[in-house]
């Protein structure tokens, strides 16, 4: 049947291989010794919101034994409140936002001593309103979206001074109307994901040049249909994400051609074995899996969940934070 909302039709152009993928996210998890399982050990934390959310946004997150996944959390919690990317690793703001995730697709956002996470959040923002992402200092435009993310999950946007991270991230802003990690840093996709999601939660999106940023934006689709992060760069799936989210957070969605990029993030897939890569025929993993189906997710892909481009998880799950 075709879809309404693009007029195309999934038997032309390919479908999305929801069972292969599922499988693949699964057995990632139980093959504790190939390569990726490896290579993801110190960012174990990341690995479970990306996985995790993507089974969740095909309507399998109950194939997961939820009992397991939370008591493994919480073993990676500090008595700082931040949480570590596995057990015995260091606390890290990135890790933090992540337990709070997938506490938060499992309803499970109870077992948290909220005041802890809160307090470890809260003793990270600096004097001039940025974010260190750790003890050790380093300062991103990306863990100023994390704060301001994880402290909206837990409704403590109360507990920082908002006006001053607001300033920050416009500190951050560049003439062609993006956003990068630092003041005066280039813009990158990524970034401005990052800024305009935070002023977005933060009721603040009245700061940007939405046709300004939007074009700069729309140009990042390439000739495939794939979506890159800079200027001059190759496309990338992951980039399905990070542009398409600040498009529908600025209202300019409708200056991409979406059809060509729902052919290009299903071109990525592995349809023997399942998972999305960052191109075609390069190898899949699990961030790009989760990235491909958020995006296609963002547009309104049938038979998916949809997302919510400034949390970054299913939109039932949010609704459920915020009104009960
Ligand atoms: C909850 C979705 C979510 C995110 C949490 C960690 C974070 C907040 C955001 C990261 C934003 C970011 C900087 C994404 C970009 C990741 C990426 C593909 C980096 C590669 O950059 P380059 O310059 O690659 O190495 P290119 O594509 O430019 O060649
Ligand atoms: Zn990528």
């Amino acid at each position: 049947m075709a879809d309404a909302s693009f007029g195309f039709s999934t038997l032309q152009m390919g479908e999305l291989a929801i069972g292969k993928h599922v499988h693949y996210i699964l057995s990632v998890e139980k093959k504790k010794d190939s390569f990726e399982s490896v290579v993801m050990d110190h960012l174990r934390m990341n690995g479970a919101y990306w996985g995790l959310t993507t089974l969740d946004l095909l309507g399998k997150l109950d194939s997961v034994n939820a009992d397991e996944v939370l008591s493994w959390i919480m073993t990676c919690q500090h008595e700082s409140g931040g949480f570590s990317g596995n057990i015995g690793h260091d606390p890290h703001i990135l890790y933090t936002l992540s337990a709070v995730q997938v506490l938060a697709l499992f309803n499970k956002l109870d077992v948290l001593d909220i005041d802890k996470v809160a307090t470890y959040i809260t003793g990270l923002q600096n004097e001039d309103g940025s974010f260190s992402g750790d003890m050790w200092g380093e300062v991103d435009t990306r863990f100023s979206y994390i704060a301001i993310c994880c402290l909206s999950i837990l409704c403590c946007l109360d507990k920082i001074n908002v006006e001053k991270a607001v300033s920050y991230i416009l500190s951050c802003k560049n003439l062609d109307g993006g956003f990068g990690c630092t003041p005066g840093g280039e813009s990158h996709a990524g970034q401005i994901f990052c800024c305009v999601g935070a002023l977005a939660i933060t009721g603040s999106l009245h700061h940007v040049d939405k046709d300004l940023l939007g074009w700069w934006l729309c140009e990042r689709q390439v000739k495939s249909g794939g979506l890159n992060g800079r200027p001059e760069k190759l496309p990338d799936v992951c980039y399905s994400w990070w542009v398409l989210s600040s498009l529908i957070m600025i209202d300019r969605v409708h200056w991409i051609d979406k059809e060509k990029l729902v052919k290009f993030i299903l071109d990525c897939q592995d349809l023997e074995n399942g998972g999305i890569s960052d191109r075609p025929d390069d190898a899949v993993d699990v961030f790009h899996t989760y990235f491909g189906v958020a995006g296609l997710s963002l547009l309104e892909y049938p038979g998916l969940k949809a997302i919510d481009p400034a949390y970054a998880l299913p939109v039932d799950v949010v609704n459920r934070i915020f009104f009960g």
